[in-house]
Formats: C-alpha cells, sequence, structure tokens
C-alpha cells in the first residue's frame, strides 16, 4: 500500500503528531510528548516523522531535544487547513490525503458507506480515474486541486441538484477572494475564465427513500498548472488559475471553498433557503441566461434561448417554436 493511502485512524494520529508539531512554532518537541499527545509508541512516532517528511514537511531532529517543523507543504491536511477555517465551520476537519488515487469521489463514496462523519475530506495529488458526470472522464494532474466532501446533513433528494449550484457559487467566491479573478458560471455544474472551463463540479448522492442519506461533492479546479500542461484535446476548451496569472496554493484555495460552502450548505439543510438565497449572485455571473443553446438531458436534446433560472435551480430555455422547456439537469452545449 502506499505510504500516504492509510486507513484513516493511522491517519488521523499522523495529524495529531503534526498539530503537536505546529503548536510548538519551530521549537523542538520531545519524542517523549508527542507519544503522549498522540498515544502511540515513540517509534511509532519516528515513523510518522518519516512519513511526514515524504509528504514534503521539512522536519528537524535532534538527540535529547525531539523534533522541529521547520517547513509545510501544500498539502491540506486538517491541522494546515484548520487555522484558516471558521470556528463554527463544519467541513474539511477530518482529512484524508492520498498521493494517488483513481477518484476522490469514489474514495469519499466508499469512506461514506463505511459511516465517514460529516465533512470528512478526500484530497488527493493526482487522480488517475477521474471522473466527470456521466461517465465522463476528469483530468486531474498534480497541481490541480481534487477533492470530495462527504455532506451528511438531512436533504430531501429533491433538492439534491441545488448542491451543485450552490457549490458553483462557493467555488466562484472562493477564487475571486483569493485571486481577484471572476469566473462565470455555466449551468449547472462549471466554472469558465472566457468560455474555458476552469472547475467542474460532480455532487453524487445516496438516498433513501426521498431522502438524502449522504451525498459526495467532487470539486476539481486547475490550479497550478500550467495553460500547455492541458492536453492536446482539452486545450481550447480548459484553462487554469495558473494561466490567468493566479499564484494560489492548494491548501488555501481549499480552504477557501470550505468556508464558502458550509454556510451555502448549512441554509440549505437547516433553514431550506438553498438555491434561493444565492440565485441574484448566480445569475450575475451566469454565462448560461440569455445565450442561445442547446440541452442534452437524459431525454432529450432541447435546444432554443436560455431564459431563467427558477429558485430551485430548474433551467428553462424557450425553443424556437416558442414553447418553453423547464431542464432539470442535463449539459448545456454552447452553440459555436
Ligand atoms: C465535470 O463533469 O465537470 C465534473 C468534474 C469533477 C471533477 C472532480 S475532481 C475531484 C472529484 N473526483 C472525481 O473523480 N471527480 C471530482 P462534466 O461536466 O461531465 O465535464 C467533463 C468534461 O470536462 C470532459 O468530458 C472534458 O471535456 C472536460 N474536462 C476533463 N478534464 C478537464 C479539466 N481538468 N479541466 C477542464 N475540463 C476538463
Amino acid at each position: 500500500m502506499d505510504e500516504t493511502t492509510l486507513e484513516s485512524s493511522r491517519f488521523d494520529v499522523r495529524q495529531q503528531v503534526l498539530s503537536a508539531l505546529l503548536a510548538a512554532d519551530g521549537a523542538y518537541v520531545s519524542g517523549a510528548e508527542l507519544s503522549r499527545r498522540s498515544g502511540v509508541s515513540r517509534t511509532a512516532v519516528w515513523k510518522h516523522m518519516q512519513a511526514l517528511q515524504r509528504l514534503g514537511f521539512v522536519i528537524d531532529s535532534a538527540p535529547h531535544k525531539g523534533y522541529r517543523l521547520q517547513q509545510c507543504p501544500d498539502v491540506p491536511l486538517a491541522p494546515l487547513l484548520a487555522p484558516l477555517l471558521p470556528d463554527v465551520c463544519t467541513l474539511g476537519r477530518h482529512v484524508v490525503w492520498l498521493d494517488t488515487v483513481p477518484s476522490t469521489n469514489a474514495y469519499a463514496a466508499d469512506l461514506a458507506r463505511q459511516g465517514a462523519p460529516h465533512g470528512t475530506l478526500v484530497v488527493a495529488r493526482e487522480q488517475t480515474g477521474g471522473r466527470g458526470r456521466h461517465g465522463r472522464s476528469w483530468y486531474s494532474p498534480p497541481g490541480g486541486l481534487w477533492m470530495s466532501l462527504v455532506l451528511r446533513r438531512p436533504l430531501w433528494l429533491q433538492r439534491a441538484a441545488e448542491l451543485t449550484l450552490l457549490a458553483c457559487v462557493a467555488v466562484r467566491r472562493a477564487i475571486l477572494h483569493q485571486t481577484g479573478l471572476a469566473a462565470g458560471i455555466k449551468w449547472p455544474n462549471d466554472l469558465l475564465f472566457d468560455g474555458r472551463k476552469v472547475c467542474g463540479i460532480l455532487a453524487e448522492v445516496r438516498a433513501e427513500g426521498e431522502q438524502v442519506e449522504y451525498a459526495v461533492l467532487g470539486i476539481g479546479v486547475n490550479n497550478r498548472m500550467a495553460a500547455d500542461q492541458l492536453p492536446d484535446d482539452l486545450r481550447q476548451r480548459a484553462t487554469t488559475l495558473t494561466a490567468h496569472g493566479a499564484n494560489l496554493d492548494n491548501t488555501s484555495l481549499c480552504a477557501a471553498i470550505l468556508t464558502e460552502l458550509d454556510p451555502l450548505y448549512l441554509d440549505l439543510t437547516q433553514h431550506g433557503r438553498g438555491f434561493a438565497a444565492v440565485a441574484a449572485e448566480w445569475r450575475a455571473a451566469s454565462v448560461t441566461l440569455g445565450a442561445w443553446v442547446r440541452v442534452q438531458t437524459p431525454h432529450a436534446l432541447v435546444e432554443g434561448q436560455a431564459l431563467r433560472v427558477d429558485d430551485s435551480g430548474t433551467l428553462y430555455v424557450q425553443t424556437a417554436a416558442g414553447q418553453e422547456v423547464p431542464v432539470h439537469s442535463g449539459d448545456v452545449l454552447f452553440d459555436a
């Protein structure tokens, strides 16, 4: 098994060890103290140090003094995210970091099936089988932010589609606040710069009757990737934050997304407002409304002008024959 692909309890101990090093603020912490705080032997502490070093943490050790942390890599582990999150934030308190994984969504869904708590975050350096919607693939090399959240608050199934729209608003806000770059929102799940996709969102839910048991919300942002890193077939349709002059680490981006998303999700699940609460902001950022679109639904291809999105997130398309067709989910294809 890959060193970084650990079952969560061992991984949690590692994050406790890291928390203790961070709390010391560059000073030495003795092996005995670390062992006491994390509840494992000193030999185990030493092994966790080695694993942290393999993740890119620079840790100095000295006889009779212990260990001290000198440098952190851009890996959004819980102890590094925590200082960047508001106290009330329920997301990202439990983090699983993977070096390479087929799909963080598939991994998070497995954890959710095994009872992973609400807010569990799965992040990977790279995905080898990143998933888009309808079986499409998502290109996920190192540098991008590939993350999935387990969401467990009570939610009616009929409102689950709003998760994707809320996530679009949250990620857009996060990017805007961190970089000043304003992305356009393409219904239902894309963020674009100048018509090119910079972020895609994949919400998958497991329902029990009319209730969502849990949702796995996958977010992929082409962050620290040069434009020429994109494969030929994506270059005309995709872009990256780096290509737009941003210089943002994945830990800050991830924390900003969690910070924005948490209250929107709470609003949906506790107060039932959901998309309605951000609809005006969504509409102002939308690149879909007013455009002539073709929407591939599971049943048909609907073509016409994208008229409006109602407060539940349903898109209404007016066909050439003047008919107004509601579209609950589908792919919007802009006419070239
Ligand atoms: C999406 O699907 O946009 C959802 C993408 C979700 C990715 C995240 S990453 C973390 C989590 N784990 C996963 O396995 N997935 C989620 P869709 O709307 O179907 O768009 C897929 C299409 O986007 C592909 O068919 C390509 O045309 C294009 N595409 C693929 N990789 C891309 C990339 N890195 N950047 C921009 N466009 C891409």
